[in-house]
């Protein structure tokens, strides 16, 4: 019988002496192929084995960044918390509808900002004026 391992994850395993990811004995030499290892202490692979190729002993997929709803202006967007703050919004928390912003509701910092510029001063009375009527 042969043992193969192919495309796994072995990862944040603790063993007491050896093969903390993976540990193997003479009897029956596994395959491991295309597989990752990240953080198994002592070691990722003890004891004997047929290397098929394609392994990473020092594998960590990247961690993703946690994101949330983020309000620009009265705008919100699912994003990290970095880049809501880089683009200058507020962030509204870790997993806030993480899937579309319906459930957020972004009001406007500034309602009398009318053109947006981030000041309140005379180009928004000219907004406001040059809009005044019937709204259609
Ligand atoms: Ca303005």
């Amino acid at each position: 019988m042969t043992l193969l391992a192919i495309r796994l994850p072995f990862g944040d395993n603790l063993a007491g002496n050896a093969g903390g990811g993976f540990y193997s004995q003479f009897i029956h030499v596994p395959t491991i192929a295309n597989s990752g290892f990240c953080r198994n202490t002592p070691d990722a692979i003890a004891g004997p084995y047929n290397d098929g190729g394609g392994n990473s002993l020092d594998y960590c997929a990247p961690a993703i960044p946690l994101r949330g709803a983020c309000c620009i202006n009265d705008e919100c967007v699912v994003t990290a918390e970095d880049d809501c703050t880089d683009a200058g919004g507020t962030y509204q928390g870790d997993f806030t509808d993480f899937t579309d912003c319906t459930d957020e509701t972004c009001e406007d910092a500034c309602p009398a900002d009318v053109n947006g510029d981030g000041q309140v001063n005379f180009a928004d009375v000219i907004a406001l004026i040059g809009a005044w009527g019937a709204c259609p």
